[in-house]
């Protein structure tokens, strides 16, 4: 049974908390009353709040209510951690209820939101509950601050009815004599920011109860799903013209591309930093966040990241050495590169990818000497926007690349299906010509008015634009010689055919480009099968109603069919972004789909009623990671001998096709 949803999430919910005396902060009790009946006024429901004895916030309050809050900061990390401690620690719903209310008026909004949100994710008590969008709770994470005083204003002057949706510029960040700025879709998507922000709520590195970091696998979808990231920008480089994002691969070089956010926090009334064109790293000290680490420190791990691949093991902290072999090794180094508290040792191998953010997003005041705070780096909200995260990351997948390029290719045992030959495939995109893909721009609207405190309440709608793709079909006719039926996983991946200078890649290159579209399991009768698949069914996806699922809007009416589908986990890559743009003339692609023996890659476990519809990059919840093959597979090793090329990697139960994105400059809007 789904747990009971607290009342404060409730479907069109007008309630005002009933607060015992005791929980106002002092400032405010001489007005609490008043307060209490401004909002009561239009309230349908009083909620009562139980009184509690008042629990220990000294930790997280020492974290300031108008600060800025980062994960990747190890104090803010460890302050956190005392915080879904604290609410995880509570024995009921009421009275978790109870802390929450009590918290949310003396903590700093973003920690409250964060330690609260991975509380209701893992308490046996709240699983299932749906998170509202965090776009919807922090707009300014996400959109041009400017458009903040244009939704006070329509919020302010005309009547909910007659409000017009404020229009978010199309690309608001940068002109185009920055070449990078031709990204601006991907990198400021919603989706796209959303989806990692949630990734990093799902598995947080840091937490008081190790069970909520030690999940299965963990350290290796955190490699997969930034390889998966890096690869799909890449995608859209080519498909704008631009070659590979370089590797920051060494610290001390400048950083050529600049990012200018024009975003403005409404909890620290601060705007994001920006950070100029080759700001160099430097070293941190900075009191305030109890940071004092140099460029050297980040090298020194990096350097025994490497002479851990190269050795094939790493110590652990009690100096045994364990083997980085070619099931555990990869999950291994994830959490050593991370890190997490789950790392088998902080001491020697550090904090490498968690301080290549936090150095990267405090290089325009290392030494805190101007007040400011963090830029985008350093918050997995809005981390994806900057240029830098993506060379960052590339170099980051360029070291787990040296352990993955270690390990013995695939045989082809280990990739052929023996009996099941694949004799065809095609796509079918709704309204476009066969075997093609299909996008264009769409604009579509979503709530702002959560996020915002104005009266007189109601919605006011923020329209952004956003690449859209044609929904399509896949069939897949797929001979199955055997005398039964069999099981098997269709796998599909989609790469460029050409890399930017024109040639045609060689598989060593392109298997880093291959960007995963769908996985699932068939059932193959005897003879032939026709299999077919849509778009948005894919593995790696989830709808647009659920990334930016909205309270009022979105959500089915209770104890209906719908309700009872809809899935409350918000992690899953946005559907409109699964295809990359393209190109007018054709991005030329090739397809690659495989259907692999479901015996090697079953994993037994019960799967209904988890959020299970998009595991290829957020895995499942409370479950194991649904597929037993390495992640990636089978494009994540070397190929064997005689196999440089995709065409020539295949074997009978694999098939390729090239298939062009074809992108059209046109703009559809959302009914
Ligand atoms: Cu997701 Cu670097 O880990 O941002």
């Amino acid at each position: 049974d789904r747990p009971q949803e607290p009342v404060f999430m409730e479907k069109g919910n007008k309630a005002v908390f009933d607060i015992p005396d005791n929980f106002l902060t002092d400032r405010y009790k001489p007005i609490g009353n008043e307060v209490q009946s401004r909002f009561g006024e239009k309230a349908e429901q009083r909620i009562p709040v139980n009184n509690i004895s008042i629990p220990d916030l000294r930790i997280p309050m020492s974290l300031g209510r108008n600060e800025q809050f980062s994960l990747f900061v190890p104090r803010h990390r460890r302050i956190a951690g005392r915080l879904i401690d604290i609410f995880m620690g509570v024995r009921s719903i009421d009275d978790l209820q109870s802390v929450a209310v009590f918290a949310r008026d003396r903590v700093n909004p973003y920690l409250f939101n964060y330690a609260l949100s991975v509380a209701l994710l893992h308490r046996p008590d709240t699983k299932g509950l749906r998170l509202p969008s965090f776009v919807e709770t922090f707009p300014d994470k996400y959109v041009d601050s400017k458009v903040f005083s244009q939704i006070r204003e329509e919020a302010t002057v005309v009547e909910e009815g007659s409000r017009m949706p404020i229009i978010i510029p199309k690309d608001y960040t940068a002109s185009d004599l920055d070449p990078e700025h031709r990204l601006w879709y991907f990198r400021e998507d919603m989706g796209v920011n959303l989806h990692h922000w949630h990734w990093h709520l799902v598995y947080p590195f840091e937490a008081a109860s190790r069970e909520i970091v030690n999940k299965d696998r963990r350290g290796e979808l955190f490699y997969y799903m930034h390889q998966q990231l890096v690869a799909r920008y890449n995608l859209e480089r080519f498909s704008n013209n631009l070659a590979r994002v370089k590797r920051f691969n060494n610290l001390r070089d400048p950083i050529p591309e600049g990012y200018f956010p024009k975003m403005d926090s409404l909890v620290a009334s601060r705007a994001w930093p920006p950070r100029m064109e080759n700001t160099v790293l430097r070293d941190l000290d900075r009191e305030l966040d109890q940071i004092k680490l140099d460029v050297s420190d980040l090298e020194r791990w990096r350097d025994r990241f490497y002479e851990a691949v190269h050795q094939g093991f790493i110590v652990d902290e009690s100096g045994n050495r364990v083997q980085l072999d070619e099931t555990r090794g990869i999950d291994i180094l994830g959490n050593i590169m991370e890190s997490s508290i789950i790392s088998p040792n902080r001491q020697l191998y550090g904090d490498l990818h968690n301080m290549g953010h936090v150095f990267i997003s405090y290089s325009h005041d290392p030494d805190h000497r101007h007040l400011e705070s963090f830029g985008v780096m350093g918050d997995s909200a809005t981390a994806m926007r900057d240029p830098v995260f993506y060379k960052w990351h590339a170099y980051v997948d360029d070291m787990f690349q040296e352990h993955k390029e270690s390990l013995t290719p695939y045989t082809l045992p280990q990739l052929n299906y023996r009996g099941v030959t694949i004799t065809g495939i095609s796509v079918a995109p709704e309204g476009g010509k066969a075997d093609t893909f299909q996008t264009f721009w769409q604009q579509s609207d979503i709530n702002l008015s959560r996020g915002m405190d104005f009266v007189p309440r109601g919605n006011v709608f923020a329209r952004f634009t956003h690449l859209q793709h044609a929904p399509f079909t896949y069939t897949i006719n797929v001979n199955n010689d055997g005398g039964a039926a069999r099981f098997g996983t269709v796998r599909i991946f989609l790469g460029p055919k050409f890399d930017e200078r024109g040639t045609e890649m060689l598989f060593r290159d392109q298997r880093l480009l291959m960007i995963e579209l769908d996985k699932f399991v068939v059932s193959m009768r005897p003879g032939q099968n026709t299999i077919r698949r849509r778009s948005n069914e894919s593995s790696v996806t989830i709808p647009f109603e659920r990334v930016f699922r909205n309270l009022d809007d979105n959500r089915p009416a209770e104890g209906t069919a719908e309700e009872a589908q809809f899935n409350f986990c918000g992690c899953g890559w946005p559907d409109h972004m699964l295809l990359p743009r393209g190109k007018p003339e054709g991005l030329p692609c090739q397809l690659f789909v495989m259907v692999s023996n479901y015996d090697d890659d079953r994993v037994d476990q019960e799967l209904t009623g988890t959020c299970n519809d998009a595991a290829s990059y957020c895995g499942v919840k409370d479950r194991l990671y649904p597929d037993r093959r390495a992640m990636g597979y089978p494009f994540d090793r070397l190929p064997r001998q005689g196999s440089d090329r995709l065409s020539n990697f295949l074997t009978p139960n694999m098939m390729v096709k090239d298939i062009p994105v074809v992108f059209t400059d046109r703009t559809t809007v959302r009914s």
